[in-house]
């Protein structure tokens, strides 16, 4: 008997900051057209995320008053249990309800089914599509794969070394086969990241590949 696959495409923070704006990614305009090829193809469900912070978020180096790319220790909130994690101190970007925030231009957003939101609360920073780091909350990623029955993940977007990786570390803690499209991401720092989701299991393909697989 065929094993059941029900194939889901989760697509990272494609937002205005991160391809032109205060937070662009080396040459992040690159993999639009790649990540458009895919939302014309016959996924299950087609998931974007937004990070979607508040304009004093902990993330921001404006917060602190330090320097862009410091870093600091930032604690679990108020009351829950957890260790410090380190903290890169980012430029102010993708603040809610900003045009940074917005979809890139020229993203095939109208093919995308549901949008979950990240990096709202200002003490938490949010890497992952499906939860924060101390997994004290979920976005509505989780219930969306679960409701459609989703078998394997398909991640592509921004950033391979930040955001996509997370999520893909993520998915596999929750049981999914995960995919990373790697003609379909860019990183901040292209480096170790690909090794590291390879040894968590994690398969790197690319987009002609899962063509053939959908
Ligand atoms: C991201 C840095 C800060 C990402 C989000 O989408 O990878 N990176 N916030
Ligand atoms: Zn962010």
């Amino acid at each position: 008997m065929k094993a059941k696959f029900t194939p889901a495409l989760i697509v990272v923070d494609m937002q205005y900051d991160f391809v032109h704006g205060s937070l662009a990614v080396p040459d992040a305009s690159a993999i639009i057209q790649p990540v458009n090829s895919l939302l014309a193809c016959p996924f299950a469900i087609k998931i974007a995320s937004k990070d979607f912070h508040p304009p004093d978020h902990i993330s921001f180096a404006r917060t602190h008053n330090k320097p862009v790319f410091s870093k600091i220790n930032i604690h679990p909130p108020r009351y829950h249990e957890g260790r410090a994690l380190e903290q890169v101190l980012w430029p102010v970007h993708c603040v809610a309800n900003t045009p940074g925030a917005d979809f890139v231009e020229g993203l095939s957003h109208q093919a995308i089914n549901t949008t979950v939101l990240k990096g709202q609360d200002p003490g938490i920073e949010m890497y992952s599509a499906f939860r924060d780091p101390w997994h004290l909350a979920e976005t509505a990623l989780p219930a969306a794969l679960q409701r459609h029955g989703v078998t394997d993940v398909f991640i592509v977007g921004l950033a391979g070394d930040y955001c996509v990786m997370s999520t893909a570390l993520d998915a596999v803690d929750f049981g999914y086969k995960t995919w990373v499209v790697k003609d379909a991401v860019k990183s901040v720092h292209d480096g170790e990241e690909w090794d590291e989701m390879e040894r968590k299991g994690i398969r790197l393909v690319d987009s002609q590949e899962v063509k053939k697989l959908l």
